[in-house]
């Protein structure tokens, strides 16, 4: 293959609402430059770029693919992402490598959740934006409802470039508002004729022409000027506005086609080669941690950035990177600069889904792969040794918003199964899992139910290994809201040396910004952050010395063990102040042991006496749901025991900002998905712990009771 310079290249991500035909469109782009001869399709099951087993099982997209297409000496690299919200960790990832995300619209439903994400996304990221209004063969096509619905969304950014003549299931032909042509396509699409437009399309075509033009001139200042005097721009002007318009995001222009008949294609990638900013035109630039920012020169020191990897069959680990400096060749040495290690390119590819092509070399702004990296994983950098300390800001993934246990369902698999899903974190960062030693579970995070579902899937169907998921023990906490005091003697004469240990002690609620005054006088003070969250304050309030400075640490051990299995339900106890003020000595019986567990049960004691009270995690969502769907979001959230904090609305959905409880939160994307037939979607994020009511503490201290009775 060529070498392509960097202004030859250009990255798009194919992103918008599942199932618009974003798979399909990838694969006609690559097959009308010619770069694969024969196309797939998503139905038949061999879809090029939606390859691996699971995808074609389920024919969806469910990991995000790098393909490529050549046209008009430029190549197009283009990354086809999964349309489901469930996904969206590809997306983020897919929308920090490419300088121009392509929404794909489905003509017969128009914006869904995963335009509206596809839009937030790139929006965050600053990603120009062009949409393919796509399915217009269907019966239901409708381009102009769709066209409403995205003004009234986007605003007036939205720049029709085509419009279809004939949208419906004889769709072959539409105008070109940029060339002032028709374009019409034979059944088997491919190649069209380009005629005059016809009569009956005149006055349509003339007058969008001019919104096109207006918009275009919005572009650059010399335009708006030629635009004001002469009310109108050549075909030359027109172009320039749009590219530079595209380039700030002022414009989103609207292209048509059927991907699947393959009409449109061959103009949206001219369209494309034409108007996309090359990685060197790009407003929106990645920086580096130092400061400076990526400038895609191809005679800097190379700097590769890797955006995702995966563990493909028969294959093994990819990693697919972009080139953000210099040039890379195979066989070059790089270092990673996070972990300082030394890795070698020893083959570098062209992906077309997962047949890929070998490159010698590759130029700053391209999108390669490579294989047999020892420890690249997404987000490093790897770079030449001689600025080997410079990464690249990395990648923000989602905050994970479902959360579930998981368990292997023969305990002899256990240790295989979490092995197996830790490496699948490794590829999919919007997944996360930890081994909870509080919870005594492996607990998974991630974004939705389908998403959890696909690790299942691997297990199934890859691994033959069974595994299932189980309702997420919540992590509560224990305080005290009032002080108590209690006094333990430790005492035991067995034989030969006895144990004495007696310990007073008094506990009081901590909290953030409090004097540390006691009605005892503090002689020494210790506070200790805890590693689950809160503090305690540990008060020597000893006069006359009534216990010996050196059992301190023993008493405050004791008081750490019990925090750690608190009195109520075992779960972990926090902000506590505790002052011991007396106690006890024996010349001969007192030892450490003796005054740690006079320390445990003395605390224990107070603790009892000092109006205990279960904490919960409390977490910030934002539901996000079409306005009509609010009231019925609105009680379920009530039902949920959530404190609505405030309301908003953007375009046509409403945003519910709300307080909830995490224990009220397990399976809510499944719920919110039913109440609002996908419409919905929400985002979450911890806030902090909080008093559970009582009936709920009634509740749980009941259920501890009984599981604790079990194990007796
Ligand atoms: N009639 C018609 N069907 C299409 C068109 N494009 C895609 N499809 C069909 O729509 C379905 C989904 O197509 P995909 O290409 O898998 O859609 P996608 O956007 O990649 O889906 P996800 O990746 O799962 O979000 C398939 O059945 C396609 O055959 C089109 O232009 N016309
Ligand atoms: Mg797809």
């Amino acid at each position: 293959m060529k070498v392509y310079q960097t202004s030859e290249i250009k990255n798009i991500a194919l992103v918008g609402g599942a199932k618009s035909g974003k798979t399909t469109l990838a694969e006609a782009m690559a097959f009308e430059s010619g770069v694969i001869s024969r196309r797939g399709s998503v139905d038949e099951k061999n879809s090029v770029s939606d390859y691996r087993d699971i995808e074609i099982d389920r024919k969806n997209s469910v990991v995000s693919s790098v393909m490529y297409a050549e046209h008009s000496d430029k190549k197009i690299n283009i990354i086809d992402v999964p349309g489901f919200a469930d996904f969206q960790g590809e997306l983020v990832a897919a929308l920090n490598v490419v300088e121009t995300a392509v929404v794909v619209i489905n003509a017969q439903i128009g914006i869904e959740v995963g335009t509206e994400l596809a839009f937030k996304h790139t929006d965050k990221l600053g990603i120009p934006l062009m949409f393919a209004m796509n399915q217009l063969d269907t019966e239901k096509a409708n381009f102009d409802e769709q066209i409403r619905e995205m003004k009234d969304f986007f605003g007036e950014k939205i720049t029709i470039i085509q419009y279809p003549v004939n949208a419906g299931v004889d769709f072959d032909s539409f105008v070109d508002l940029v060339t002032k042509k028709m374009y019409k396509y034979p059944k088997a699409g491919g190649k069209p004729e380009i005629l005059d437009i016809p009569e009956t399309e005149k006055a349509k075509a003339e007058e969008l022409h001019l919104t096109l033009v207006e918009n275009a001139a919005a572009g650059a200042d010399d335009l708006m000027e030629k635009y004001f005097d002469q009310g109108d721009l050549t075909i030359e002007e027109v172009r320039k506005g749009l590219k530079l318009g595209l380039a700030s995001r002022s414009v989103f222009p609207v292209l048509c086609c059927s991907a699947k008949d393959n009409k449109g294609v061959g103009r949206m990638l001219e369209f494309i080669s034409n108007n996309v900013p090359s990685p060197d035109e790009a407003i929106a630039v990645k920086t580096l941690t130092n400061g400076n920012k990526v400038t895609y020169n191809p005679k800097s020191a190379p700097t590769l950035f890797v955006f995702k990897t995966s563990n493909e069959q028969h294959l093994g680990e990819i990693a697919y990177m972009k080139i953000m400096e210099g040039e890379v060749t195979e066989g070059m040495d790089v270092l990673n600069s996070k972990s300082q290690s030394k890795e070698r390119l020893s083959q570098i590819f062209a992906n077309s889904g997962k047949t890929r092509t070998k490159l010698d070399k590759a130029v700053a702004g391209d999108i390669i792969s490579t294989i047999k990296l020892k420890d690249a994983k997404t987000n490093s950098t790897l770079t030449s040794p001689k600025n080997a300390t410079d990464t690249v800001t990395p990648i923000v993934f989602p905050d994970p918003i479902y959360t579930t246990g998981v368990r292997a369902i023969e305990t002899t698999d256990e240790e295989k199964v979490g092995a197996l899903i830790n490496e699948f974190c490794q590829h999919d960062r919007s997944m996360r899992v930890e081994l909870s030693r509080e919870l005594k579970q492996t607990i998974i995070k991630g974004m939705g139910e389908l998403h959890i579902n696909t690790l299942k899937w691997y297990f199934d169907n890859q691994h033959k290994i069974g595994i299932e998921f189980v309702t997420p023990k919540i992590p509560y906490r224990e305080t005290i809201t009032k002080s108590a005091e209690a006094s333990y003697r430790h005492k035991k004469q067995s034989g030969g040396a006895g144990q004495f240990g007696e310990v007073y002690l008094m506990i009081e609620p901590y909290y953030e910004g409090m004097s540390n005054q006691s009605k005892y006088p503090i002689r020494g003070s210790e506070t200790h952050e805890l590693s689950w969250g809160g503090k305690l304050v540990f008060n020597n309030c000893i006069v006359g010395g009534a216990i010996d400075a050196r059992f301190l640490p023993a008493i405050l051990k004791g008081i750490m063990e019990k925090m750690e299995e608190g009195p109520l339900t075992g779960s972990y106890a926090r902000d506590i102040v505790v002052n011991v003020f007396d106690g006890k000595m024996h010349p001969v019986d007192s030892n450490e042991l003796a005054f740690k567990l006079a320390g445990r049960n003395a605390f224990k004691e107070a603790f009892k006496n000092a109006g205990a009270k279960i904490l919960e995690p409390i977490y910030d969502i934002e539901v996000e749901v079409p306005a009509d769907m609010m009231g019925g979001a609105m009680t379920d959230l009530q039902g949920r025991r959530a404190i609505v904090m405030g309301m908003d609305s953007e375009g046509r959905n409403q945003i519910i900002k709300a307080q909830v409880p995490l224990a009220e939160m397990y399976r809510y994307s499944t719920a919110l998905s039913s109440l609002t037939s996908g419409r919905g979607w929400y985002s979450m994020k911890y806030k902090e712990y909080q008093q559970v009511p009582t009936d709920v503490q009634n509740a749980l201290l009941k259920a501890y009771e009984e599981e604790t009775k079990d194990e007796d």
